[in-house]
């Protein structure tokens, strides 16, 4: 704070009353005074009290005003003059310790809030495919570098679409096998994606090579089974199709996903939608997890799809003549997939949504 008390005070008169003269000589001592205590207010709020104590209405400048009414009649202007020169003096005593304050504050403001641009920002965790989604995409992409399209279908479906017209007659004990959920004025939730054939074929014309993936649902609940699971349909109709063409395409599309030593089996079975039908099995490692190589001694079958030759009574609802035309269905377990892939041993962790198991992936 600069040293402002060196300015003269304004001269008493000489024939000043003694009055006047004591009143000047307190002046003289105001000054130091109030700018010792400016100067002693470390912030605002003390500068502020001084203040009060200085220039306020009871404060002491107020004080010596008071002293006035003791002075005779004509030094009352003098004094008045005097007593303004040293207020002003104060009040811009008082201003200029303001300023250094106000300095002072603001740089440790700008210290207490300085950023430093060179630190790492706050990483936002990114999130990732689902290891279903993750899965789905590859078997597609798998299947349609062999030439297959895509295809939508719905999850509630008629009856007639996901039974009869696959060849599921209402009183057939075929319907047993896939128990069904059944919603109002014959629909149900689609218990297969074997549906999205049927409605491929009555509205397109063969040739045709497809694949439709989506959610499925059934009464079912244990380590390899779903209430909810995700299945891709895949058909192929065209001239002379044969059971070789399917195992082909079958063969391919295991030796793409796990390897060429992966363990396969094709076994006979029945689905009243196509003729001959089998099942495919891959070989597994419950205690590892994931695809065995043929000859690993602790080796378990999971059946991965459902296949065989689309029926003739299934082409012939949807108006393919089945003496011109043949083709071969099959229906895969994308879970099933997804868990021999990534090693999970059991279905269910793929739809509780539990990050400590998603984040694996
Ligand atoms: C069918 O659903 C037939 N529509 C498949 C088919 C299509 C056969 C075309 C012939 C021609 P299946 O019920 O077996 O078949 O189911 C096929 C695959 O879905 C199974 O091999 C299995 O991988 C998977 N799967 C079946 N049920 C469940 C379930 N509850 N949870 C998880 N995956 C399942």
């Amino acid at each position: 704070m600069a040293d402002t008390t060196q300015t003269e005070s304004p001269a008493a008169p000489t024939d000043a009353s003694p009055g006047l003269q004591a009143l000047m000589a307190d002046f003289k001592k105001l000054t130091p005074l109030a700018q010792a205590d400016f100067a002693s207010a470390d912030d605002m709020k003390a500068l502020d009290e001084a203040r009060i104590e200085w220039l306020g209405k009871k404060g002491k400048l107020a004080d010596m005003n008071r002293r006035f009414k003791e002075l005779p009649q004509q030094e009352i202007p003098i004094a008045g003059k005097i007593l303004n020169q040293h207020k002003a003096q104060i009040i811009r005593l008082e201003k200029e310790r303001r300023e250094e304050l106000e300095a002072k504050e603001l740089e440790q403001r700008l210290v207490a809030e300085a950023i430093d641009v060179t630190m790492p920002g706050a990483a936002v965790p990114l999130g990732h495919m689902h290891p279903l989604l993750q899965t789905r995409r590859q078997v597609e992409g798998i299947f349609r570098n062999m030439g297959f399209r895509i295809v939508e279908g719905p999850e509630i479906e008629s009856e007639w679409v996901n039974f009869d017209a696959l060849n599921i007659a209402s009183d057939h004990p075929a319907r047993d096998m896939q128990d069904t959920f059944f919603t109002d004025r014959g629909r149900v939730l689609r218990t297969h994606t074997s549906g999205n054939q049927i409605r491929t074929m009555m509205t397109g014309k063969p040739p045709m090579a497809v694949i439709s993936t989506g959610r499925v649902y059934r009464c079912d609940s244990d380590p390899t089974h779903s209430p909810m699971f995700m299945q891709m349909e895949g058909f192929l109709v065209d001239r002379n199709v044969s059971m070789a063409h399917l195992k082909g395409v079958l063969m391919e599309f295991v030796h793409a996903l796990y390897g060429p030593d992966t363990a396969v089996q094709f076994r006979p079975s029945f689905f009243p939608f196509t003729e001959p039908s089998a099942e495919v099995d891959i070989g597994w490692n419950r205690e590892k997890g994931g695809a065995a190589k043929v000859g690993d001694p602790d080796m378990q079958w999971m059946e991965i799809l459902g296949c065989g030759m689309i029926h003739p009574n299934v082409l012939k609802n949807c108006g393919i003549d089945p003496e011109e035309w043949t083709g071969f269905a099959f229906g895969l377990g994308i879970d099933r997939i997804a868990m021999l892939k990534y090693g999970i041993k059991d279905i269910r962790l793929l739809y509780e949504n539990d990050l400590r198991f998603l984040t694996q992936f």
